[in-house]
């Protein structure tokens, strides 16, 4: 037998009473006086009933639709000002528990002052991957095969032709191989050698800058690193450049400042020579430009790249390179 409208009320009243939250109480208001719900349900039966039965039984079950349409309301502004009060019994008397604020990594931060310094000189930022292949660590850069900076142990093997690269050299070829002359670009990143000691760890971050135009001369690298030098240290810093050697470059030079810790006088820092090595630079290679087709006769370039570590160990007078990634934050919080 179909239950009758009174019943249909008695157990509509009782799952009212049992439920915690407005969810359900929408749920059950659907299930009863939705559109198919049991009440609604009852509404369509009248129609079949005697004559005479049909005025009373339609009254009486609009009744009762009413009156749970008027509780489900209720119910559901009982519950939300049930919740109201729960908030309201916060105690704002507590102590407020301390929020740690976070800041940049100190190797960031002079990353950002070095990219602020080239962009001001017309350089823009590029970024390359860190796992790349031997083609553009290696082959590329005028690294041939069998050379020592290819040695197994300095370079990290994914396989046989990819690496985790060993500088931020590989990022200049891939933009070159896009971009036409001239060129001005800054390449910032995080570099992998197999190494580890107390001026060695086995990531660690490198800026490297490369300009190539018509005449682009010796002279002009130097007022570039020149600039860079006084910006990034101070205006009174002396640099000098030394003959070196970079597959990549010819002529290469090593870029020294006077001892920033003990200003030239020979100290433990600069191993009292009173000076410290602090870029590697050059002219591009004429082969560099010829894998990436520049036309070696129209243009000259000069490159440079520098350990971003070591700056800020500099700046910063740390003497172990270790202490940038071990996350102590006694260490991070200085600066
Ligand atoms: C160092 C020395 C250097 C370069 C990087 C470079 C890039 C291209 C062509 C030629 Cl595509 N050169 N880069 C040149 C000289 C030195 O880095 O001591 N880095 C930490």
């Amino acid at each position: 037998m179909n239950k009758t409208i009174e019943q249909i009320k008695e157990d509509a009243l009782k799952e009212i009473e049992a439920a915690s939250d407005s969810k359900k109480i929408n749920d059950l208001s659907v299930r009863y006086l939705g559109r198919k719900g049991a009440v609604t349900q009852f509404l369509r039966t009248i129609a079949s009933l005697p004559k005479e039965k049909r005025a009373e039984a339609g009254k009486k079950a609009n009744k009762t639709k009413k009156s749970l349409d008027k509780a489900f309301k209720e119910a559901l502004i009982q519950i939300e000002t049930r919740s109201a009060a729960i908030e309201d019994s916060i105690d704002v008397s507590l102590p407020g528990r301390i929020v740690n604020h976070g800041s940049l990594h100190p190797i960031t931060q002079i990353t950002r002052q070095i990219c602020d310094i080239f962009s001001r000189l017309g350089f823009a930022i590029a970024e390359g991957p860190e796992v790349e292949t031997d083609y553009y660590n290696f082959e590329a850069l005028n690294i041939p095969k069998n050379h020592p900076a290819r040695d197994m142990q300095d370079t990290f093997y994914i396989s046989q032709n990819i690496v985790l690269r060993t500088h931020t050299s590989p990022t200049q070829p891939r933009i070159m191989e896009k971009q036409k002359p001239p060129l001005r670009i800054i390449a910032p990143g995080k570099v992998y050698r197999c190494d580890s000691d107390l001026t060695h760890t086995p990531m660690f971050q490198q800026v490297e800058g490369l300009l190539v135009d018509r005449r682009v001369s010796f002279g002009d690298l130097k007022g570039i690193l020149t600039t860079f030098i006084h910006q990034i240290f101070d205006d009174q810093t002396s640099l000098r450049f030394r003959p070196s050697f970079f597959p990549f470059t010819e002529p290469s030079a090593e870029v020294d400042i006077r001892c920033v810790m003990c200003r030239g006088k020979g100290c433990r820092v600069c191993s009292q020579t009173g000076w410290l090595e602090i870029i590697g630079a050059g002219m591009v290679h004429p082969a560099v430009f010829e894998n990436v087709g520049y036309d070696t006769s129209v243009f000259t370039g000069f490159a440079f790249g520098m350990g971003i570590e070591r700056i800020a160990m500099l700046k910063y007078g740390i003497d172990d390179i270790r202490k940038y990634y071990e996350n102590d934050l006694r260490f991070l919080r200085q600066f």
